[in-house]
């Protein structure tokens, strides 16, 4: 070998020597990075990982101008009408005094989160109102002096808990109440301000772990501002201690940043917190935009509502559009947490009534094709969906071909299967071999009955056996 061919060599076999270990990461020595690699591999965050649907609830004093206030309509999310400038602050700020739900019953909310099949919900504790749901001791900006004056938090966890759904507490940074508050640092002053409120953020969140154990995790929102970005030490400390406090504890990627201001994924490309929390009315196109993470996607029923607003402008969403974005999220193993906005009562409108029921009709049947499933490794088909749970592949179909046919492509050492059935009713399906394209995928081919019928998506189970020489699965690939 020449000289120069030999150093050419040299330097490849380097480079491949360094790709495993690094592969597309950099890898600077942060001190407020990510503190861990990979996936977490606990019960909670299994169990977490399992429930697949979930949801959001935003209900605070914002519900009571429900978008509109003196006349004057807000277009904006209902829940920012503080922010309005046609809003005096004064009159927001003493909103809570004639917050009186009389309509609002916990036990009500969460039998109707059970009976959609949601496995968790995550309640607004504080929004960037400031207002808080619980009796915090470190402000009087609470439910405990409106003149309903219980604790709905405590009221919120139990009711749900009955129901055996988890809850998760989101909490914002950002608290427009609150003297000490600062979206930047411009002077000594809001320095020393910024420390108070610093010491009232961890208060309040240490309150709520400490009085509220069997919360599972908490939603972080309102943390974009600079100020909090440049407290990344204070923060992650924070984590750290509240992590301490409560074992288990699941927190997203939207609390924190590394000492470079980058937030969600740290500076090395690794994410920081537990799951992915950046998609908020949106969702991942492919597996490829997941990175091999946790995540979940939290969903508005109108266009970008999230609040109480009592009219819904723009395209309202239908349960075969949530059903489909639950089934979307699940096959790239994710979790799909729909919101909902009660009115200053605590009723929850009649829309999102009729969607819950909806989407509860669909789980009831469809339900194995959710809870625990996960990603199957089969190129993307036009008719749907492919979810798996164990040697159960389900097939989710949301677009019935003309044809009738569900068409499916195996690689050559992937999987056999030889029983196929509805999920609905049990009954057999026949499995027809469509023989091998050039590169040798397995082509199958389903054929339903062109006299069943169907108004929602269906689902096709697959029984499968796994080929143990089978190493093409993505989730080896990748994880
Ligand atoms: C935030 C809040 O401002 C909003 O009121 C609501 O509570 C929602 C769940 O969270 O809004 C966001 C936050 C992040 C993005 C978009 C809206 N984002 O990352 O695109």
């Amino acid at each position: 070998m020449k000289r120069k061919t030999l150093f050419i060599a040299l330097l490849l076999g380097l480079f491949c020597w360094d790709l495993p270990a690094q592969s597309k990461r950099s890898s600077l020595n942060l001190e407020h990075g990510t503190h861990r690699l990979g996936k977490r591999t606990d019960a909670e965050m299994q169990r977490w990982r399992e429930h697949g649907l979930g949801q959001f609830i935003h209900w605070g004093i914002y519900a009571i101008p429900g978008g509109h206030w003196n006349g004057k309509y807000y277009g904006g999310a209902a829940e920012w009408i503080r922010s309005w400038k046609e809003m005096p602050k004064e009159e927001y700020d003493n909103l809570y005094k004639q917050f009186n739900p009389t309509d609002f019953d916990a036990q009500h909310w969460a039998k109707m989160a059970k009976n959609m099949g949601a496995k968790y919900m995550i309640i607004t504790t504080k929004h960037h109102d400031g207002f808080c749901i619980w009796p915090s001791k470190y402000t009087n900006y609470t439910i405990k002096n409106t003149p309903y004056k219980k604790d709905i938090l405590k009221e919120i966890v139990d009711a749900y808990q009955q129901q055996g759904i988890d809850v998760h507490l989101y909490f914002s940074i950002i608290d427009w109440n609150h003297a000490g508050y600062r979206s930047s640092i411009k002077t000594k002053e809001d320095s020393i301000a910024y420390q108070g409120f610093k010491a009232f953020t961890r208060n309040q969140l240490l309150e709520l772990l400490t009085n509220y154990p069997t919360a599972k995790g908490l939603w972080f929102d309102g943390t974009w501002d600079k100020a909090w970005v440049d407290e990344c030490k204070f923060v992650d400390d924070l984590e750290t201690e509240m992590r301490l406090l409560h074992p288990g504890l699941i927190i997203g990627s939207r609390f924190r940043a590394d000492e470079f201001g980058k937030r969600h994924f740290d500076s090395n490309g690794d994410l920081m917190g537990d799951y992915e929390q950046g998609w908020e009315r949106n969702m991942p196109n492919s597996i490829d935009d997941i990175n091999g993470n946790d995540w979940d996607c939290v969903m508005t029923v109108p266009e970008n509502q999230w609040g109480y607003h009592s009219d819904w402008k723009g395209y309202v969403k239908t349960s075969s559009d949530l059903i489909e974005m639950t089934v979307k999220a699940v096959s790239m193993n994710g979790n799909f947490v729909l919101n909902f906005g009660p009115d200053g009562k605590g009723a929850i409108r009649p829309e999102e009534t009729k969607l819950a029921e909806e989407i509860g009709q669909w789980m009831d049947v469809n339900r194995d094709a959710i809870y625990g499933c996960e990603y199957v490794n089969l190129k993307k088909e036009g008719w749907g969906y492919f979810t798996k749970k164990g040697n159960k592949i389900y097939l989710c179909v949301f677009n019935r071909p003309m044809d009738n046919m569900i068409k499916f492509e195996v690689p050559k050492n992937g999987f056999k299967t030889t029983k196929a059935y509805f999920l609905a009713d049990k009954k057999a399906l026949n499995i027809a071999d469509g023989g091998k394209d050039k590169q040798n995928n397995k082509l199958y081919q389903i054929a339903v009955p062109p006299t069943y019928s169907s108004d929602k998506a269906f689902v096709i189970v697959l029984e499968i056996e796994e080929n143990p020489e089978d190493n093409s699965t993505y989730q080896q690939a990748r994880t």
